[in-house]
């Protein structure tokens, strides 16, 4: 498989986070990180502070990009270098002028920037202030920050990604709590606070109506003289029932809904998935007058970030222990069962290598937003790295370059079967910070050694370049 078998004009790109890779915590005028907990020290020890140093490093990394020859870069631009205090106020010009010279130099190389406008992190103040997605008051504050971006940027940037991965991000943050602000609620996790348990879907709401916001001021103030597209970038896993029974498979589709329909139903068609309501009542909000005016048609492609497909077993019908099933849906995901593996583990828990996912996952969304313009924003494989491992085992990954492979055949079967999918993106350029997992995963197309900073092609870097090298001719040699 290579270039040649996909749409001239396909994205081919890397992609990245500001907390994950910029380091320079402080500087610039930059307040002390995103929610702090970000910077938190991990099992080995590290933190986001220098992570890897691609703020003073920019211009190596786009060479690292250049010489792939992909021609799109996905990052995110860290909220809180653009309003340090998070609220109106000043703009800092440090961060206007970090981002400026990165989007014109890739520009110079001809890669198209691919924006985030946020990737879990936002300013502090904002967390202090009103707690953060909890509050409305961020709807109005999260437009703004994207306004300043629009009105930067705008003229270079064509295409604008409003949320990375929110379903996660609220998972994690409000549900389970293992992220920041680390807020937990029923049935998940064994927490005290929140218990209301209905904080996920408040702060839920809170995301769904700051991304249709943005996605308006976008649409009346600069769409029409940039001429660039908004959407939004989704966690999605692909999920297979366990067992062949109606309530497995009902099951799978339940979990479906409950990660993406949650935000993409409400910004395609104005209102949460039926699925939800059902099992939530009351517990789910209510779409205001006012805001449904704002819902509705609210995305030009939906982003999707593919890695894994797991299976899922009922605990509606069936019951699972108390506590297992994932959040409210009655479902419980696991990737082995009586000693059958859904797909090859790898170094990452319940990541497994199942390709045909992501045809599945593809076609999922095809069918469910009437074949709405999709991007592969992330999809890629982690290795693990202690301290005994050795840079030349890291540089030799070979199961990165098979997994790519074959993700990449199986989205290219999704797109013959007439999939709206425009680009691709690995994840990631560079070996950088993976959240829960400090600096022990490497997902980097590029060795990164975190004492001297130095960058170093891996195999999966040297094969990347081939397969966006070929052409239909080098094909037939
Ligand atoms: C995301 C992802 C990335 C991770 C990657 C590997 O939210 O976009 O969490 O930031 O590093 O998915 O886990």
């Amino acid at each position: 498989i290579n270039r040649s078998h996909f749409p001239e004009d396909f994205l081919f790109g890397t992609s990245t986070s500001s907390v994950q890779i910029e380091g320079a915590y402080l500087e610039g005028n930059k307040k002390v990180l995103p929610t702090g907990i970000f910077s938190l020290t991990f099992q080995d020890g590290g933190n986001t502070d220098v992570a890897a140093d691609h703020y003073h490093r920019y211009m190596e990394d786009i060479e690292l990009m250049h010489s792939m020859g992909v021609n799109s870069y996905r990052f995110s631009i860290a909220w809180s270098r653009i309003l340090p205090g998070g609220r109106f106020g000043e703009v800092n010009q440090a961060g206007i002028d970090f981002y400026n010279n990165l989007i014109n130099e890739l520009l110079k190389r001809g890669i198209q920037p691919f924006v985030t406008l946020n990737h879990f992190d936002i300013p502090q103040e904002l967390e202090d202030r009103y707690g953060a997605w909890l509050s409305p008051q961020i709807q109005e504050d999260f437009g703004y920050f994207a306004e300043v971006c629009f009105k930067a940027f705008g003229d270079r940037v064509k295409y604008w990604c409003t949320f990375n991965e929110p379903n996660l991000m609220i998972k994690y943050g409000y549900l389970t709590g293992i992220f920041p602000p680390g807020r937990c609620s029923p049935p998940s996790g064994n927490c005290s606070a929140g218990d209301s348990a209905i904080e996920p879907y408040i702060a839920a709401h809170n995301v769904i109506l700051s991304h249709a916001t943005a996605t308006d001021i976008y649409r009346k103030n600069y769409q029409a003289n940039q001429g660039g597209s908004i959407g939004i970038v989704m966690s999605a896993y692909w999920y297979e029932p366990l067992r062949n029974i109606p309530a497995d498979i009902s099951a799978a589709e339940r979990l479906l809904a409950f990660e993406n329909a949650w935000y993409l139903d409400p910004i395609m068609f104005g209102d949460y998935p039926p699925e939800m309501r059902q099992i939530l009542g009351s517990r789910l909000p209510i779409f205001s007058e006012e805001d449904r005016r704002k819902l509705g048609n609210k995305l030009d492609f939906i982003g999707i970030n593919h890695y894994t497909t797991l299976y899922v077993q009922d605990c509606m019908f069936f019951p699972c222990k108390p506590g297992d099933s994932e959040g409210d849906t009655f479902a419980l995901t696991t990737g082995e069962r009586d000693g059958r593996l859904i797909g090859t583990p790898t170094p990452m828990p319940m990541l497994y290598v199942v390709p045909h996912g992501m045809q599945h996952i593809v076609q999922y969304f095809q069918k469910r937003y009437n074949n709405t313009v999709m991007y592969i924003t992330e999809n890629g494989y982690p290795q693990e790295s202690s301290n005994l491992s050795e840079k030349k085992d890291l540089v030799n990954d070979k199961e990165r370059v098979e997994y790519l492979k074959n993700y990449l055949a199986s989205l290219n079967i999704a797109i013959r079967n007439g999939a709206n999918v425009k680009g691709y993106f690995v994840w990631s350029l560079i070996d950088n910070f993976e959240w829960l997992f400090g600096y022990t995963l490497r997902f980097g197309l590029h060795y990164v050694d975190f004492n001297t900073l130095e960058r170093t092609p891996k195999l999966s870097a040297l094969w990347y370049k081939e397969f966006l090298n070929a052409t239909p001719s080098t094909l037939r040699l």
